[in-house]
């Protein structure tokens, strides 16, 4: 998979270099490409902003710099182009399912924006020659969006093939499918500063340790992500349908 970001702050992209996206890169597997927008200005202070049209506090990023950066990066249109993650917090809500769907991608290029946004045309023009998808990593703001670029290329990377050691790891996780949050994990020692690893983990019997996770994740769910429980159980009603 082929991965071009760009950013007026690159260096928030060496990240990209360590760990298991790193790994990745240096075995072949991801083609990452970081490019500093201001490459595609032309005045003396390398200017990428200016002020909003019908005003407001802040600054607005210029197109200029992204159209000339988005021609030299990836020029042509059709299937030989990218798909463009723009990420906003005014996106579509990125989730484990959206990590899959990008996964799938040959080639995804990021626009990192900073300040109150890029100018909206930028991405009505790149729409006309690929597909253009804005995403939000949570309901918060960030100042840009080179943090939420590591973390949605983190999240895609490890499910590219080859990228995990052992993929049956990814099958278990919170948000893999299921619909529950994972089930807490424990090694040794049995005992650790007066706190205990639970007994039944310790039995051998791995039809109770199956029962007591799924009972753990449950409680966890409900807890935490009332919300997941909720659509975990109209789930489950549906399967039930569908099987009688
Ligand atoms: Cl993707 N970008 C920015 N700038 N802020 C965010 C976000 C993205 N997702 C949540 N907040």
């Amino acid at each position: 998979m082929r991965l071009d970001v760009f950013s007026i702050f690159p260096e928030y992209l060496a990240a990209l270099d360590v760990s298991l996206v790193g790994k990745a890169a240096k075995s072949g597997l991801l083609d990452v490409r970081v490019h500093d927008l201001r490459d595609w200005t032309h005045d003396r202070h390398r200017t990428v902003d200016d002020t909003p049209y019908g005003g407001g506090a802040g600054m607005v990023m210029k197109p200029e710099p992204w159209g000339e950066a988005f021609d030299s990066v990836m020029p042509g249109d059709g299937p030989s182009q990218p798909r463009l993650i723009v990420p906003t917090p005014a996106g579509r809500p990125f989730s484990q399912d959206l990590a899959y769907e990008l996964a799938a991608e040959p080639w995804l290029a990021f626009a990192c924006g900073r300040y109150e946004g890029i100018d909206g045309r930028v991405a009505a023009h790149a729409a006309e020659r690929m597909q253009v998808t804005e995403v939000s990593i949570g309901d918060y703001v960030l100042n840009g969006g080179e943090v939420a670029v590591l973390v949605m290329v983190e999240a895609i990377a490890r499910l590219l093939p080859g990228v995990i050691g052992n993929p049956e790891s990814l099958a278990e996780e919170s948000h893999s499918g299921h619909g529950l949050l994972e089930y807490p994990v424990y090694t040794k020692p049995p005992a650790w500063r007066g706190h205990e690893v639970p007994e039944v983990l310790l039995s051998g019997n791995h039809k109770l340790i199956a029962e007591w996770r799924h009972e753990e994740s449950v409680r966890r769910t409900a807890e935490r992500r009332p919300d997941l429980l909720a659509a975990w159980g109209s789930s489950l009603a549906a399967e039930d349908d569908a099987a009688s």
